[in-house]
């Protein structure tokens, strides 16, 4: 299952948008900044020490572009394979709904 960092006052917004456009499941990790966000164990998933960033199995994504974090993501289990009439993925297209 994907898993999603963030905090609610946080561009990580943009993302979970998207993530509740496509409807798959996910699991929502709360960080705080300055405290959890600059932890060791997140420090691992992102160097950065900033939200949002996205993890599903090996592949982590810490940009928030939502079409290039999910559609980059989701591409890798193909779970969100379908397109629309002209071809472009649906998870890309809701991007820019
Ligand atoms: N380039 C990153 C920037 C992420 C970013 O700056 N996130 C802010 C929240 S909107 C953050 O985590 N700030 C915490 C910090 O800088 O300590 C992106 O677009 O996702």
């Amino acid at each position: 299952m994907l898993t999603f960092y963030t905090h609610p006052m946080s561009r990580g917004r943009m993302v979970r948008w998207m993530l509740e456009e496509i409807a798959q499941p996910y699991e929502t990790v709360l960080l705080g900044y300055g405290t959890s966000m600059k932890s060791p164990d997140y420090l691992a998933i992102n160097p950065m020490g900033k939200v949002p960033a996205i993890k599903h199995g090996a592949a982590i994504v810490t940009e928030s572009f939502p079409g290039g974090s999910i559609v980059a993501t989701y591409e890798l289990t193909a779970t969100v394979a379908a397109k629309d009439k002209a071809g472009t993925p649906l998870a890309l297209a809701a991007s820019f709904a």
